[in-house]
């Protein structure tokens, strides 16, 4: 499903993000930032070991050691993926901090297109983050995903941005979720 938001184009798949060719993918990693399992294992797989390496280093460099914070994002090389970079963001955990969940798992959205925009690149791969290892309820997550990714469609321009699901029944919640939203621009 495609739909043009102010001269963007925002669609949903089904699919495996590692195969990817937008120029950006965006990881649900955790905040060592040094691979997991779920979409984080799989891209870490994909680009090959340097990824790792790299985000050592941004850890020590960046972050001065510290755990990437949730919501927060970074950016490395694509490796060995037809994405040349790879952000990466962590979701939050359900019910970890329920005051605050939503607007963290906005900010990965939000913050992750805004480092595109100021990249000055055009194309962006999501996965639904959180719904996976950190529990969070997907129907819930789809919404806040959407929500965010229309917005800030409707205030910038990005040009493609995808969100790639990993399964038929994970479509089906985003596109009805979608189908409603653009309703109401
Ligand atoms: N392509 C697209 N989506 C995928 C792929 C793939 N190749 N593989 C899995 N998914 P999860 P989280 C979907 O658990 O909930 C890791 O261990 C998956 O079906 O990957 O944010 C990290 O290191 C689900 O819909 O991420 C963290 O410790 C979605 O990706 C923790 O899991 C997210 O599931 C992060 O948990």
């Amino acid at each position: 499903m495609k739909r043009n938001i102010n001269d963007n184009t925002l669609e949903i798949v089904v699919g495996d993000i590692t195969k990817e060719a937008t120029n950006v993918i965006v990881n649900a990693a955790n905040g060592s930032l040094l691979g997991g399992g779920g979409v984080d294992g799989a891209i870490h797989q994909a680009a090959g070991p340097k990824l790792v390496k790299a985000c050592q280093e941004v850890r020590n460099h960046e972050l001065n050691g510290e755990e990437l914070p949730t919501g927060e994002v970074i950016i490395t090389s694509g490796f060995q993926l037809s994405a040349r970079f790879i952000i990466h963001t962590v979701g939050p955990i359900w019910n970890q901090t329920p005051d605050l969940q939503e607007e963290l798992l906005a900010n990965c959205y939000r913050n992750a297109l805004e480092l595109v925009k100021v990249n000055k690149l055009s194309s962006i791969s999501f996965p639904s983050i959180s719904t996976g290892v950190y529990g969070y309820p997907i129907h819930e997550a789809a919404t806040i995903a959407l929500q965010t990714i229309i917005q800030f469609l409707q205030e910038n321009h990005i040009g493609l941005v995808k969100i790639v699901l990993f399964s038929d029944k994970d479509y089906n919640i985003y596109q009805e979720k979608f189908q409603h939203l653009v309703e109401k621009i």
